[in-house]
């Protein structure tokens, strides 16, 4: 039979806040990772009801929120539509290129960084 020793944070040696001490202090610059636009882009054909439903699928919007965008983008030519992580950005705009595509519709969706 295996036995193991769970020692948990303030039941053993070491000094508290972590696991062994360091030789050499961290710098403590706190870099947090870059966050990314996406921005969807008006165009002349994709149909208003389409960009709503893509606004309400991928981006978490419920159906007045993103009437609102849809406009928005129609008017002014361009609209951010979230900001997150380059992962999950990267996965938004794939998303929604993707949906345009198999419905045959120009529509365009890119990422920028903040
Ligand atoms: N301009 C399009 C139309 O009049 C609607 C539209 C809105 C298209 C937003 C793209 O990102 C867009 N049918």
């Amino acid at each position: 039979m295996r036995t193991e020793t769970i020692v948990m944070a303030g039941q053993d040696d070491d000094p508290p806040g972590g696991d062994t001490q360091l030789a050499v202090k961290p710098k403590s610059k706190s870099k947090r990772p870059p966050l990314y636009k996406v921005l969807l882009l008006n165009d002349d054909f994709t149909p208003m009801e389409f960009v709503v439903m893509v606004l309400e699928r991928f981006f978490g919007m419920n159906h007045a929120q993103a009437f609102e965008i849809m406009l928005t983008v129609h008017k002014r030519g361009l609209a951010v539509v979230g900001v997150f992580s380059y992962e999950i950005a990267e996965t938004k705009v794939n998303q929604v290129m993707e949906m345009a595509r198999q419905h045959q519709h120009p529509l365009q969706c890119t990422m920028e960084r903040e």
